[in-house]
C-alpha cells in the first residue's frame, strides 16, 4: 500500500494517525501544508477543508479516528481491545479526547480573561471525570498500548507544554491522570509523532495568537 498523510505541523489530530503509523511500524510519506494559505488540491480532495487526511493509493480517507483503525485494521495486531464492549468503550474515550481538543483551541487562542478561566475549569473538570474512569496503568487499557492511548497522547503534550510556557495548570491533583500522561509523553512513537522543532513552533503559535496563555509566555 502506498501511504501518503497530509499534515499540519500544530495539529493534534494528525498526531494520532502519525502515532497509529509508528505503532505499527509503517512506511509512509508525509506532506505538511499551511493551513492558513491551505493550497487548492488539498481544498479539491479534504470534504471539510482540514487535516489529516490519509491517501491510500490514490483513494483519500479523512476524520483521525477512521485513519487511525484503518491503519490498525491493515496490519499485524490490534491496538484496539478484543472484546467488543471494551473496544466499544475505548471508542467512546476517544470521542472525548476530541472534546478536549476543542477546549485546548481556546485555551491557545482566547484574549478574553472570562473566557480563558473558564476553559480552564471545563478542561480540569473533564481531566477530572477521566481520573474516576482511568482502571489501569501504565496505560488506559494496562501493558497494551492503545488506539485509545495515541488519541490523549497529543492532548497531554499540549497540555505539558501550556503548563511549562505559561504555567496554564489543568491536571494537578489528579494523579492517575498525571501518571498516564507521563507514561504516553515518554514513549517513542509520541515522541517522534511531531516535528523536533514542535515546542518552539506551539510556542509561537501562543504567542502569534496574543491570547491569556501567550502574553504569560516572557
Ligand atoms: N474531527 C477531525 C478534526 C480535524 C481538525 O479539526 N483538523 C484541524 C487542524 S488541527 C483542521 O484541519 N482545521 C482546518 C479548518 O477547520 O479549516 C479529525 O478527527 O480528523
Amino acid at each position: 500500500m502506498d501511504l501518503e498523510l497530509v499534515s499540519f505541523k500544530l495539529c493534534p489530530y494528525v498526531q494520532r494517525a502519525v502515532i497509529a503509523l509508528k505503532e505499527k511500524q509503517v512506511s509512509y510519506d508525509i506532506t505538511y501544508i499551511d493551513l492558513a494559505e491551505p493550497p487548492e488540491w488539498f481544498l479539491q480532495i479534504s470534504p471539510l477543508g482540514k487535516v489529516p487526511l490519509l491517501k491510500v493509493d490514490g483513494e483519500v480517507l479523512f476524520e483521525s479516528a477512521v485513519i487511525s483503525e484503518f491503519i490498525d485494521e491493515t496490519t499485524e495486531g490490534s491496538l484496539h481491545p478484543e472484546d467488543a464492549l471494551q473496544r466499544a468503550k475505548n471508542r467512546g474515550w476517544i470521542e472525548y479526547a476530541s472534546s478536549c481538543l476543542e477546549v485546548i483551541f481556546t485555551l491557545n487562542t482566547s484574549s478574553d480573561h472570562d473566557e480563558f478561566d473558564e476553559a480552564v475549569a471545563t478542561m480540569t473538570e473533564r481531566l477530572t471525570k477521566l481520573e474516576e474512569v482511568i482502571e489501569s496503568s501504565p496505560y488506559f487499557n494496562g501493558e497494551q498500548f492503545s488506539l485509545v492511548d495515541a488519541a490523549f497522547a497529543p492532548l497531554f503534550m499540549r497540555l505539558d507544554l501550556l503548563e511549562k510556557l505559561a504555567s496554564v495548570t489543568t491536571c494537578s491533583g489528579l494523579p492517575k491522570v498525571c501518571a498516564w500522561r507521563d507514561q504516553l509523553l515518554q514513549r517513542e512513537s509520541v515522541q517522534n509523532s511531531v516535528v523536533e522543532e514542535f515546542p518552539t513552533i506551539y510556542r509561537g503559535m501562543l504567542k502569534m495568537k496574543g491570547g491569556v496563555a501567550g502574553s504569560r509566555i516572557e
